[in-house]
């Protein structure tokens, strides 16, 4: 899979990736991640990318000109399957959507910064707007590192083991049971006996279990009513 991003701080995008699972992926030749310097696509004068924008008000706005070079320049070499704007008013991101971006060959991302883009590059370019959750950050940089750390891991190979990405919280709608490791007692504190028994179907359902439990006290919104209805009878 390839990831290519446009980015106004490429250096602060590289740092995301270089780095424990993705630089993994990267290595491997599972994930390719490209980033690309808005400011190499500008005709202006010092690399000005952002003016001030029509009506008035604050804030500058990433101009038209050097996103249109860029995008068609990178369109050249690749067909995308997906051009997505990183934008607070996107549709928010979620597992599902992980999921099936992780399905695709060619995403180019797109990083807004100050007030955003020019919106005639939404509405010719675009394919697909995503927001990582409702809060504003100062630039898109950080949700495309989200997005991109979230799809990466989910590529087959990139995970030593193979099941646990689909062991994840939200997989199912439930969010994961809780873990322990050595030393089975700690100042007192004991593992769960069940843990230690061998008796993986009895574990497999004491986990089942605790997801339903947690999420049912930390994410009930999560849980539709199929999953409370078998909560309820248990
Ligand atoms: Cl994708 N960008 C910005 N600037 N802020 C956000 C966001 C994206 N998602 C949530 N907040």
């Amino acid at each position: 899979m390839k990831i290519d991003i446009i980015s106004v701080v490429p250096r602060l995008m590289e740092s995301f990736f270089a780095h424990s699972i993705l630089s993994r992926a990267r290595e491997k030749g599972l994930l390719e991640v490209n980033i690309f310097n808005l400011r190499d696509y500008t005709g202006h004068k010092n690399g000005q990318v952002d003016d001030y924008q029509f009506g008035g008000g604050a804030g500058l706005v990433l101009m038209i000109e050097p996103l249109v070079n860029a995008i068609e320049s990178l369109k050249k070499n690749t067909q995308y399957d997906e051009i997505i704007f990183l934008t607070p008013d996107g549709e928010k991101f979620e597992q599902r959507k992980a999921n099936a971006l992780s399905l695709k060959e060619n995403l180019l991302l797109i990083c807004g910064h100050y007030k955003g883009i020019d919106q005639r590059v939404r509405d010719n370019f675009v394919t697909k707007e995503i927001s990582i959750g409702d809060y504003v950050l100062s630039g898109g940089e950080i949700a495309a590192a989200v997005i991109v750390d979230a799809i990466g891991r989910l590529l087959p190979g990139v995970l030593n083991d193979e099941t646990s990405a689909l062991m994840d919280s939200f997989q199912d709608k439930l969010l994961a049971p809780p873990v322990f490791t050595r030393p089975e007692v700690f100042r007192g504190w004991k593992v769960p006996e069940i843990l230690m028994s061998g008796n993986h179907s009895k574990i497999e359902e004491w986990r089942h279990d605790q997801s339903q439990q947690r999420t049912k006290e930390r994410r009930p919104d999560l849980l539709d009513e199929g999953q409370q209805n078998e909560i309820a009878r248990t």
